[in-house]
């Protein structure tokens, strides 16, 4: 019923008006599947590899599309993701480009939920799973990789960990980013916005952290639910190898300074979640803030997992941190991205899944958090392309 009968690709737009991969994928009994990579931009060094949009469309053609098609059966995601890691024969998907591989996985997916007729949440977890509802990790503020000018830390991040349903935590997430823009004006600060809907504005970063506490303090009171927050640090992008330091606008900080400013964060703010505090490759240096403040926060490795399970093992052996981000284009497909929260969750790692900065309409990964029952999914607060992603879990609480 599900064999693939069927595979178009082709280049669309992406929320930065990049081009990315757009995969539909046909089936047998008419079933029909449609997905598109997302990209970032502060992406991790151990990345699988996203090629130019072109490129990748023309590999995937000549080495993926005819090992799927009359080959391989949409429903039996193992096989497709395994044809398509032998179409790319490479070690990083730098063959047919990540890009290409999880725009097909993905759409094979949905073309195989599409013939059962269950929503693609129901599809991926199954009859025992998908009964929870991720809390949204809304970015109000950001800076780092996704706006010039502005804040030194990447994401912050609220998290809206009371509320009684996706519903109302979207809300109180557009509410606290729309407080944040009263209270800037108030401040007489002028500002746009950066890649993922987040307010740039040229602050540091301490301001920042006044500015989003005052507002979800402000909407905490008026939502009636407990409202934390927490960041992204991107500390990768923020780590000179050379000097051995984390540069922030103001000033620079060894890695135990890095450690210790985290940490007092953590105290200060009461933050619910701090992701890549550190650098990608000092699983040491995560284990010791991890050591520290594991216990009142989730510590949530990126660049320093990047999805994959070989990464996320040695963190495990390091007591690394006790969160893992969930990028399915960072690993390329389905499968692997299902195989890194499993090994997470059955070693205390709480799953997070989350967009990219470049995105598009696309919503799998609402269906993927709530199929994995995941705590979080993070995915913006506003935009069109982040939007797609919160409307869709709203759908799907109703419907589910
Ligand atoms: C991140 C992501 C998404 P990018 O660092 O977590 O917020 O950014 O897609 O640019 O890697
Ligand atoms: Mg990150």
């Amino acid at each position: 019923m599900t064999l693939i009968t069927d595979v178009a690709l082709r280049r669309v737009l992406d929320s930065r008006g990049n081009a990315t991969v757009e995969a539909d994928v046909y089936t047998e009994s008419g079933g029909f599947g449609r997905a598109r990579a997302p990209s970032g931009a502060s992406t991790g060094e151990f990345e699988a590899i996203e090629l130019p949009a072109h490129e990748a469309i023309a590999s995937a053609r000549e080495e993926a599309v005819p090992r799927l098609v009359g080959e391989v059966y949409a429903g039996n995601q193992r096989d497709v993701d395994a044809a398509l890691h032998a179409a790319d024969g490479t070690d990083d998907f730098s063959g047919i480009g990540a890009n290409s591989a999880v725009a097909l996985s993905m759409a094979a997916a949905h073309a195989a939920a599409d013939v059962t007729g269950a929503p693609l949440f129901q599809h991926l977890g199954g009859t025992f799973r998908g009964n929870s509802f991720p809390v949204p990790l809304g970015n109000v503020i950001g800076g780092g990789e996704h706006a010039a000018d502005a804040t030194d830390i990447q994401e912050f991040l609220v998290a809206p960990i009371g509320a009684p349903s996706v519903e109302e935590a979207v809300f109180a997430n557009a509410a606290v980013h729309e407080t944040v823009a009263d209270i800037l004006a108030d401040r007489g600060v002028p500002c746009g916005k950066g890649d993922e809907g987040a307010w740039a504005p040229s602050i540091d970063d301490s301001e920042a952290f006044e500015i989003v506490a005052e507002a979800t303090d402000i909407v905490e009171d008026d939502a009636g639910f407990e409202i934390r927050f927490g960041l992204d640090v991107a500390g990768a992008e923020l780590y000179v190898a050379d000097a051995g330091v984390y540069e922030y606008s103001e000033t620079t900080r060894n890695t135990d300074e890095q450690i210790a400013y985290l940490a007092d964060l953590v105290d200060e703010y009461d933050l619910i979640y701090v992701e890549d505090p550190l650098d990608e490759n000092d699983f040491e240096a995560f284990a010791a803030l991890t050591d520290r403040v594991g216990d009142q926060t989730l510590i949530c490795g990126d660049d320093l997992f990047v999805t994959n399970v070989d990464r996320l093992e040695r963190g495990i052996e390091d007591g690394a941190a006790n969160s893992i981000l969930i990028k399915p284009n960072q690993i390329g497909t389905l499968s692997d991205t299902v195989d890194a929260i499993e090994l997470g969750v059955e070693s205390g790692y709480e799953p997070v899944i989350s967009h990219r900065s470049g995105e598009t309409e696309d919503t799998t990964i609402a269906h993927l958090a709530v199929a994995m029952d995941a705590p979080y999914i993070k995915t913006g607060a506003v935009g069109g392309e982040r939007t797609a992603k919160l409307n869709e879990l709203i759908r799907i609480e109703q419907n589910a």
